[in-house]
């Protein structure tokens, strides 16, 4: 099953609105919450190459935050990545799903 993986903060608006983004379309994740890390930007740079919360995984792969997860969405390219043989961000297969731009 794939797993999506998303690294929040409680005072993160971002990462509310993704959360619900989520959960109305009825899709499970872990969440871990980095508010008691003192070093999780770091961290989080480190996982993701991104700075910000939320920063959102699908299978170990980096999509960005609650931005690009909602473009996916709304492009219908979620499903894509969320199908097991979907094919990889960086992949030159017909149809294959592109990497998101970085947020700005
Ligand atoms: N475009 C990003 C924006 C995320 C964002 O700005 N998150 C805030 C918290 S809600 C943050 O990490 N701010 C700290 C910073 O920008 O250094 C997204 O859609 O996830």
């Amino acid at each position: 099953m794939t797993k999506i993986r998303m690294y929040t903060t409680t005072w993160c608006g971002y990462c509310v609105r993704a959360k619900a983004l989520l959960d109305a379309r009825g899709l499970e994740y872990e969440e871990i919450q980095l508010d008691d890390d003192a070093g999780f930007r770091a961290k989080l740079h480190e996982l993701t190459g991104g700075w910000t919360v939320p920063q959102i995984l699908i299978d170990d792969r980096p999509i960005g935050g609650y931005t690009e997860l909602w473009r996916l969405d709304r492009e219908g390219r979620l499903d894509e990545l969320l199908t097991p043989d979907a094919p990889r961000p960086d992949s030159d297969e017909p149809g294959g799903v592109k990497p998101v731009p970085a947020p700005r």
